[in-house]
């Protein structure tokens, strides 16, 4: 893809294939063979479907950047380098009939469920227009199976839960997702939330997304635990780990997760290991590059997620120009909904209208 000098980690910019590293991007996903077996049936179209994914979240984030530094807006959340672990998840849902829970991290659920790019961006705008008039910037759609994230985070386990043992209860085939930060994880709710979901056997999937830092801490300031892959068992949930830096083994894995989830076998917990490329947000950067190594950003960098699955498309006979074509039509779509959402400014919410969509009667 194209890479942005201005906007990308340092570590983007001239990104060059590592053979090793695209070898090792086709073997994760060879090693299991229930995994190897679902992606041998992904068409071209599945396979590039993913790909336009990974580049609308990216793509949307540098939009964001690019409002931040023109001072549009004053800060963003961004996902960069981690977003397979939210577009392989997605994707391995049934769209119109399961449930997500994103976290910030985690936006481009939104548009992967089918939210429009413009109504994700206006969200940072704050318009009345915008999915929550102007309220919250945190942006969700609930016609669209994404739930608006609660600010605390944790706190979407016990809610994604909830939403489960509906589905259970009611003896719906349907899956309920959410993301959980390795900082989320030390929360009461997230415990309780997990807990609940295993003794009551809904059909949740719960993707720990250990991108190394929580905020301006680093995971080994924050977890003497060991290994997230040994926590499931605590739990007594079912559990499989994914390499958070390749769609489609994040694809797979929740794929099969969610056949487990409708077959009535209870909870499943999906390790990710991943890293932040950036900041908590757009305001740290310059911190969160203190926060680690050098060393650690080249290492993860190398695995820039969009580069090593476009190595393994071209692997697979997709060329140059087919790349090319997704990548533009993204982009248009990106610009267009960015000025659509620019436009937007003209309709900021009067302050009355706190008062309303709340739950006492007009407002009173
Ligand atoms: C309960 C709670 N404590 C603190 C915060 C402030 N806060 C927002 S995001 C964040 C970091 C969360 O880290 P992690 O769960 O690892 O997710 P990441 O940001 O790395 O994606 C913190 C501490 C919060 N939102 N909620
Ligand atoms: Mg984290």
């Amino acid at each position: 893809m194209k890479r942005f000098p201005a906007f990308d980690p340092p570590e983007y910019v001239d990104w060059k294939a590592d053979p090793a590293l695209v070898r090792g991007f086709r073997e994760t996903i060879e090693h299991s063979p229930e995994r190897a077996a679902l992606v041998s049936r992904l068409s071209s179209d599945d396979k590039l479907g993913l790909y336009a994914g990974l580049l609308r979240a990216r793509l949307h984030d540098i939009q964001l950047q690019r409002w931040v530094r023109t001072g549009v807006i004053s800060k963003a959340w961004l996902g960069t380098g981690e977003e397979a672990t939210t577009v392989g998840p997605v994707h391995a849902l049934e769209r119109g009939k399961d449930i997500v829970a994103p976290m910030i991290r985690n936006a481009a659920a939104c548009c992967e469920l089918g939210m429009p790019l413009a109504d994700m961006l206006r969200a940072y705008l704050g318009s009345g227009d915008s999915p929550s008039r102007g309220r919250d910037l945190h942006v969700g759609s609930f016609s669209h199976g994404v739930l608006q994230p609660i600010s605390h985070v944790g706190d979407m386990v016990p809610v994604i839960c909830g939403i489960a043992l509906t589905f259970k209860m009611k003896g719906e085939r349907r899956v309920a997702l959410t993301w959980v930060g390795d900082g989320a994880t030390k929360t009461a709710a997230a415990h309780e939330g997990t807990n609940f979901a295993a003794v009551q056997q809904v059909p949740a999937i719960f993707v720990i997304q250990n991108n190394q830092v929580a905020l301006g801490t680093r995971l080994d300031q924050h977890h003497l635990a060991g290994d997230f892959k040994d926590w499931p068992a605590s739990y007594g949930i079912w559990s499989a780990e994914f390499d958070g830096n390749n769609v489609l083994d994040a694809w797979a894995a929740t794929r099969l997760a969610a056949e487990r989830c409708r077959a009535g076998h209870g909870p499943a917990m999906l390790i990710a290991e991943t890293f932040r490329m950036g900041g908590h947000a757009t305001h740290d950067e310059r911190e969160a590059r203190e926060t680690f190594p050098a060393e650690l950003f080249r290492t993860w960098g190398k695995r820039d997620l969009i580069g090593l699955y476009e190595e393994y498309l071209k692997e697979e006979g997709r060329t140059a120009r087919e790349l090319e074509t997704v990548e533009a039509d993204v982009t248009t779509a990106v610009e267009q909904a960015a000025e659509q959402a620019v436009a937007s400014r003209e309709q900021l919410p009067g302050g009355e209208s706190a008062r309303f969509g709340v739950y006492a009667r007009n407002g009173r």
